[in-house]
């Protein structure tokens, strides 16, 4: 079906910030994307676009906008909207840049995931079936959400410097009763810390950031799954997302909170201490984004344990991910739509990631919108688990319900430890 016309415009996410929505119409109806945005973002990721000046302190997208209204959209506007391979490639020429530093990857991105919805609609097939397709996947599964209850650095004032803090129901045996897990637990989580007089308030992601040390809030979460009739571990596990980057300056890993800074074998060493004593089963950005050596020595030290996941490290992007397969720094991979900034560039890199018998984590970043592709794509690239904050928020539930409606259609729901 025709591309007749893409249009895109500045709209606010979840964090109050501007960010670009498009529109691609055809013959079908009209088909709107939206581009979330990360608060701590890796240094390797392709670029967001902002206008800088003093409207939205500098973080306007109109010019991002403009792009894909006079550069991208003149392109498309008469293509085939199943040509989605070819539409990525377009955008990626015009750009130009290795980054997407020209047009920006909030640009592309909206554009990309318009025509993909376009796409679907034009065959009249659910959008996770068409993006199957794309990817070359015909194994639906619903992935293990990954759900934040506790969450600090960058995503909340005033809380732990570790950055989220997850469970993972490993032992639902579908879905919905994972979310139903999950959300028993939250509630538990949530009435023991109003029970010890401490703060429920959430950071952006909907996970509670009480005044707490880092290594309480694991303390907390066990006790919140045993609260809720759990078994710790073997019915849910504890995830953490230290984004490490943020935390490290010239070589050395600063814990504000707790006035103290580890180097990287500390780091080894700490998280070795934690996976003794508390039911984790995955180490999302436990180093820095450059500290290749650590990170081998990490996935050699308890990469046989829990999965050790790279995001900041590897920015879901080809030439790094092959480095990080080479040399054995991961396990695992979180895969974020606007790291790479394109529909096809990101299916690619699940495939790559999927041949070397990674663990595919599909994400949301922490400003969000109402979209939900993020849900589709997870089960049309098969994706072992899906992170998409905690299960309050519109922002963050739309994307979980989405998954539930998918469930009324695909059932199969593979086990952590399978
Ligand atoms: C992360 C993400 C999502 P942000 O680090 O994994 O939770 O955060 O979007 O701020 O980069
Ligand atoms: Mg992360």
């Amino acid at each position: 079906m025709i591309i007749k016309k893409i249009h895109a415009r500045q709209v606010i996410d979840s964090k109050g910030y501007p960010t670009v929505e498009c529109d691609a119409a055809t013959d079908a109806g009209i088909f709107r994307a939206m581009v979330p945005s990360g608060a701590s973002i890796g240094r390797h990721e392709a670029v967001e676009l902002r206008d800088g000046g003093n409207a939205f302190f500098g973080k306007g997208v109109l010019k991002a906008v403009s792009n894909v209204n006079k550069i991208i959209a003149p392109k498309l506007i008469g293509r085939n909207c199943l040509e989605q391979e070819k539409i990525d490639r377009i955008m990626i020429e015009l750009d130009g840049t290795e980054n997407k530093s020209k047009l920006g990857a909030n640009a592309i991105l909206s554009v990309s995931a318009a025509c993909c919805k376009a796409g679907a609609a034009s065959l009249i097939v659910p959008l996770y079936k068409y993006i199957g397709k794309l990817a070359g996947n015909k194994e639906f599964v619903l992935p293990i959400p990954m759900m934040v209850f506790l969450e600090g650095g960058k995503h909340a004032d005033h809380s732990t410097d570790l950055q989220e803090f997850m469970i993972m129901p490993v032992g639902a045996n579908s879905f919905s009763q994972a979310v139903q897990y999950c959300v028993e637990v939250y509630h538990a989580l949530k009435e023991s810390l109003k029970s010890k007089g401490m703060n429920t308030s959430v950071g952006y992601e909907g996970a509670f950031s009480p005044r707490i040390g880092n290594e309480e809030a694991f303390e907390l979460l066990v006790n919140a799954i045993e609260d809720a009739g759990y078994k710790p571990k073997s019915e849910i596990g504890i995830a953490l997302d230290a984004a490490a980057s943020e935390l490290c300056k010239d070589g050395k890993y600063y814990f504000a909170s707790e006035k103290r800074q580890l180097n990287s074998g500390e780091m080894i060493d700490f998280y070795d201490y934690l996976i003794e004593k508390y039911p984790i089963v995955s180490i999302e950005d436990g180093l820095g984004e450059d500290d290749w050596e650590a990170w081998i020595e990490l996935n050699k030290r308890i990469g046989k344990k829990v999965q050790i996941i790279g995001d900041d490290l590897t920015v879901t992007n080809p030439q790094r991910l092959e480095r990080a397969i080479k040399l054995g720094a991961i396990n695992s991979i979180l895969i974020k739509l606007n790291q790479i900034g394109s529909v096809t560039e990101t299916a690619n890199v699940i495939k790559m990631a999927k041949e070397k018998k990674l663990k595919v984590i599909v994400s949301h970043r922490s400003g969000e919108t109402e979209d939900t592709f993020v849900a589709d794509f997870a089960v049309g690239v098969g994706a072992d688990q899906c992170k998409f904050g905690a299960p309050t928020r519109s922002e963050r539930t739309a994307k979980y319900n989405q998954l539930l409606r998918i469930e009324e259609e695909i059932k199969s729901y593979k086990g952590f430890y399978d």
